[in-house]
Parts: C-alpha cells; structure tokens; sequence
C-alpha cells in the first residue's frame, strides 16, 4: 500500500492573513506531495512498503537518506496540517495546559522557547513540542525533514506540535522574515488537535 497525501481539512485561502493561499497550495500540493512520491518510489519493491510512517521514522538509521528525507517530509506534513484550522489560535486547556505550564512555568514562556527553536535553527528543519520518555513536554528543533520519532534525533519523543520553518513555509509572504511568519502562525493552531495527540502520547 503506497502513501498518500492526506486530504486537507480546510481550504488553500482559509488560513489568510496568517499563511497565504498561494503557499499553502504550493507547499501542500507539490512540496508534501513530493516527498509522498518520492517516499513511495524509494521504498518500492522493499519490506518497508509494508510498514507505517511511524516505524520507518524510528528505525530511519537504517535505511537511505531518500527515505529519510522524504519519510520525514511526509510524516511532519501530514502532521502540521492537521495542527492548523481557520479560526485557530487562543491556548490550550485542559490536562495540556497544565502538562504546559509545569514543563515551562507558563504559556507565554512556552511561546517563547518553542518560537525562538524555530527562529534559531540555522537552514531548513522544524520546531517541536514533544512527550519524552518520561511523559513530560520538551520544546526542540530538528534539521531538513527529520524529526523526533527519528532514532537520530538529539531530543527524541512523540510530537504532539510541529512548525515548519523551511523557506517555502513563508517566504512568498514573509520573504526573510522568519519571526514575523512565527508570530502569526500561532492565529492559526489547532490546540484541539494537539491536545488529542498529547492525550494519546500520554496515556
Ligand atoms: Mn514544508
């Protein structure tokens, strides 16, 4: 069963101001679905064809930098459109909020480590609020498309959030201006959705 892009939950224009219509149908319709392509030509014929996203990025050492960058590209798309919606933003509630405050001291605390790990990763990667071993939320980054499932991550744990901060994330809107398209992306988060994926890390 090949990979497939995953349907979108809103449309290219339902974002704006925050992130652009043109970016979001460029960045989902052919950068997203290129690394699906590229996925599924570099596991053709292999026993990974058989395996789910997950796993490949847990043992991604072993396998070819075609998987792990297209892999990874795959797996932290699909996740990063579904921790989007029109409307969005606000802060979490709940089991999160609490998990939030005790990790970091408070929300605007959290905001500011998670914002400046996306600001500071040097070239292309992604910014991550992660469930580590031991239950507790940890705020990192990753370089190109790997991410903390990954057995070569630095901080590894389950992704409950994930930012792309790659150029093609912002550029026709924010050309260099990284923090400004950091800053308005939080008007467009689906704290909904983390708290799902945060519930599951956790239980
Ligand atoms: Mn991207």
């Amino acid at each position: 069963m090949a990979f497939e892009l995953p349907k979108l939950q809103y449309s290219f224009d339902s974002l704006e101001p925050h992130i652009d219509a043109k970016t979001m149908e460029i960045h989902y319709g052919k950068h997203h679905q290129a690394y699906v392509t590229n996925l599924n030509n570099a596991i053709a014929g292999s026993d990974l064809e058989k395996s789910d996203i997950e796993s490949i990025c847990s043992g991604i050492s072993k396998h070819s930098a075609a998987v792990r960058n297209n892999g990874g590209g795959h797996y932290n798309h699909s996740l990063f459109w579904s921790i989007m919606k029109p409307g969005g933003g606000g802060s979490p509630s709940g089991a999160l909020a609490d998990a939030i405050n005790s990790a970091f001291g408070n929300f605007d605390e959290f905001k500011s480590k998670f914002a400046n790990a996306g600001a500071t990763r040097f070239g292309s990667g992604w910014a991550w609020l992660t469930v580590g071993a031991d239950k507790k939320l940890q705020v990192s980054s990753t370089p190109n498309q790997d991410n903390p499932l990954m057995d070569v991550a630095e901080v590894k744990g389950i992704p409950v959030l994930g930012l792309d901060v790659w150029e093609h994330a912002y550029y026709l809107n924010y050309q260099n201006r990284r923090p400004d398209y950091i800053n308005a992306w939080w008007n467009v988060l689906n704290w909904d959705e983390v708290a799902r994926r945060f519930a599951q890390a956790t239980k």
